[in-house]
This record gives structure tokens, sequence and C-alpha cells, in this order.
């Protein structure tokens, strides 16, 4: 058992809901292994439907600028670990305070810049390196890079205690019926989305040929991808090329969920699309055939972070070709291969479980370092 530690993780919203999903779910982790938590967040409106019940042991607070140090009872509760999301800049107006109340009780506190997930070489390489603080009120300390990813070298991913568990009792048609979703037997696909200029080639495909010979039954996730799929679908004319197209495709659109309950739809469903760096883990512990969209960047930095993570999965030809299809500028998209897919995922599924989660490093890296 970690001895319990005073966290206080910064995060800032830049678009989306990766970096509050990933920062969401470090800090609940680390809370159920009897860690203190403080979350500050520049923008924590999508806790209210992440997170509805909050967790004990973490307490969200504003971060506003400057920050309200009111809120703070250093005193009484030392930041023993700092944790900067995704390279935001800690407000150095709590650096300062920790720094004092280090000069007065001699505490060293350990901070962590936490960076985003890749498969990519250089996260080997990068990870757990020091970064000497040479300025300001904490010079002389210490930043260290924590790398998430899918090797032993690496921080690993975040998987919580108990998931597996939780995974072994869920059962799919109660959890379709507690939410309204009717079900016929249709091969369940979940759709978490941006935009990808292929989306209507696929709603197509599925009306003429459903998957696997079944009808398919389109879960679609709330935002981004149902407006997608509300303006293809919604166009009267959009079955017409597709004679008993109703028959082959049904759409369900969802709420928000929970996070849990976002668990409960990749695990409900037999082919989940997904996108961005926290829905793509949880993909991966659903174990079903999956499909990434990846968050695009300006500078086409994704590309090789794609190709990194179909080397990682060891992933058949098709399910390459699918997913270079699926985030390119084009609308042809190649057939999907459930089989291959399947054996694909479920082997990267365990290989993965076989290391170390990202919680139970980080609590034995700052044990180290602490
Ligand atoms: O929303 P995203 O596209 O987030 C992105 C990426 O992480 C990207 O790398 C990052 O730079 C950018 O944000 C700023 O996809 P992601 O990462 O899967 O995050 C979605 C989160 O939202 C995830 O924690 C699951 C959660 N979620 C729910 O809890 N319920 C829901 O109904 C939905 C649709 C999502």
């Amino acid at each position: 058992m970690n001895r319990s530690l005073q966290w206080d993780i910064f995060c800032k919203v830049i678009d989306n809901h990766g970096d509050i999903g990933v920062c969401w779910r470090l800090c609940a982790d680390l809370a159920s292994r009897g860690q203190q938590v403080r979350l500050w967040v520049d923008d924590a409106s999508a806790l209210s439907w992440m997170a509805p019940a909050g967790h004990d042991g973490v307490a969200v607070l504003p971060w506003t600028e400057p920050l309200d140090l009111n809120l703070l009872r250093l005193d009484s509760a030392p930041c023993e670990v700092l944790v900067g999301a995704f390279g935001c800049q800690v407000a150095p107006e709590f650096i300062a305070a920790c720094a004092v109340q280090e000069r007065a009780d001699g505490s060293k506190l350990v901070w962590i810049n936490l960076e985003y997930l890749s498969a990519e070489s250089y996260v080997e390489r990068s990870h757990a390196l020091p970064s000497p603080v040479q300025h300001g009120p904490a010079a002389g300390w210490t930043q260290w890079f924590f790398y998430p990813g899918f090797t032993p070298a690496t921080g690993g991913l975040l998987r919580e205690p108990g998931l597996l568990k939780r995974q072994a009792l869920f059962d799919r048609a109660a959890w379709l019926a507690e939410r309204g979703i009717p079900w016929r037997g249709e091969k369940l696909v979940g759709l978490f989305c941006y935009e990808p200029p292929a989306l209507a080639t696929l709603l197509a495909r599925f009306a003429q040929e459903g998957l696997d010979g079944q009808p398919v039954r389109l879960l679609v996730a709330a935002g981004r991808a149902q407006v997608a799929v509300q303006a293809i679908v919604e166009h009267e004319k959009w079955l017409l090329p597709f004679p008993g197209g109703r028959e082959k495709l049904s759409i369900s659109y969802l709420p928000l969920l929970s996070q849990a309950d976002f668990d409960h739809l990749l695990w409900a469903c037999d082919l989940n699309f997904v996108r961005g760096e926290d829905s793509v883990v949880r993909a991966l512990w659903a174990g079903k055939p999956l499909v990434w969209q990846i968050y695009p960047q300006d500078d086409q930095a994704h590309r090789a972070k794609l190709q990194a993570f179909l080397d990682m999965l060891d992933a058949p030809a098709s399910l390459r070709a699918f997913h270079l299809a699926w985030n390119g500028p084009d609308q042809d998209l190649q057939g999907i291969d459930m089989a291959p897919w399947s054996v694909a995922i479920h082997a990267a599924r365990q290989r993965l479980l076989g290391q170390p989660d990202l919680g139970t490093q980080l609590l034995e890296f700052v044990a180290k370092k602490s």
C-alpha cells in the first residue's frame, strides 16, 4: 500500500473532452488507491456529465488567473505531488506558494509533467527524464517527464483497479434495456468520431451490407459524432440508393454518458469507432475490434503517431488500410474484416494487461523521487 500523499493536478481544457477526460480518470484512479487529489481545471463543465457523482478524495477547484490561493490550505495539506498535464504551465502563484511552504517546513514535492499518449519510439527515450528548473521561486527543483505508453519502458496506460471485474460482470442486454435502446440481435457498432470524410461511405456500406452479413444498429455518441451523422442521414433522399437499407441499418443517438457508462457502451458493441487518446485506451480494454480516428494536428504529426499505433497493434493489412482511409481526406473506405481485427485487438489487450498500469507506475515513481 502506498503512503497517502496530497496531489495537485493542473489541467487546461484545449478542446474536445480528452484533456479533462484523462485528468479525471487519473484523479479518480489515484483517489481509489488512497491518495488525496486536488484537480485545478479552467473549465470543469464537462465533469457534470462525465463524473456526475464526483469521487471521494478528489476536490475539483477552479483554475482562475490568478489562482485563488484562499482555496488552498497548503498549511494543512501541503502539495506533495504536483502534476502539470499535457504541457500546461502550472500557475506560477501556486508554485511560489509551494516554494514558501518548502522553505518553512523543509517539505519536498515531486513535480511531474504528464505527457500525451503515443506509441512512437521517442516515448521510451523521453519517459522519466529530469528537467532541472533554472529560474523563479522553484529554481533548483526538478520536473520529471512522465510519458504514458504501450511498452514496459514507458509510463503505461490508465487501468484502474477493478476494471476487469466490472467488465466481467457486465450484462449487455440489461444495459441496452436500461438505456431504452431497442435491440433485436443486430451487430452493435459504437460511433465516437470527429467528422471523417468517409463517414457517408461507412453509413452507406452498413445500409447496403450490414456487418458480417447481419443488420447493424449504430450507437452514436453525443456531440460531434451525432451532428456529423445527422447531417448525412437527415437528408430525406439518403436511403434511396439502398433498397432495404432501413432493415440493414438502424441508428440510436445517445445522450452524454458518464465515463463509467461510456465504458459500458464500448463493452456492449461488437465494433467500436473511437477518437482521441482516452477512448482508444478504453476501447482496447473493451477488447472488441476498434477503429481509431486520431486527433488531427496542423503539422501532420498525427500521421506518424497513427502508424506507430498500428505497428503496436501488429495490425493486419485490412485494419491498417481501413485506418488510413478513416483518417484520410478521401471518402474511400476499405472492407471491414472482423475476424482478423478481433484477433489483433485481443492479442494487444492481453499483452497490455501484462504490463503495470499508469497509476501503479506513477505511485512507484513518486515514491522513489520523494
Ligand atoms: O474528446 P477527444 O477527441 O479528446 C481529444 C484528444 O484526447 C486529443 O488527443 C486531445 O489533444 C484533445 O482532446 C484536446 O477524445 P478522448 O481523448 O477519447 O476523450 C473523450 C472523453 O470523453 C473520454 O474520457 C470519454 C468521455 N466521454 C464520456 O465520458 N461520455 C460520453 O458520452 C462521451 C461521448 C465521451
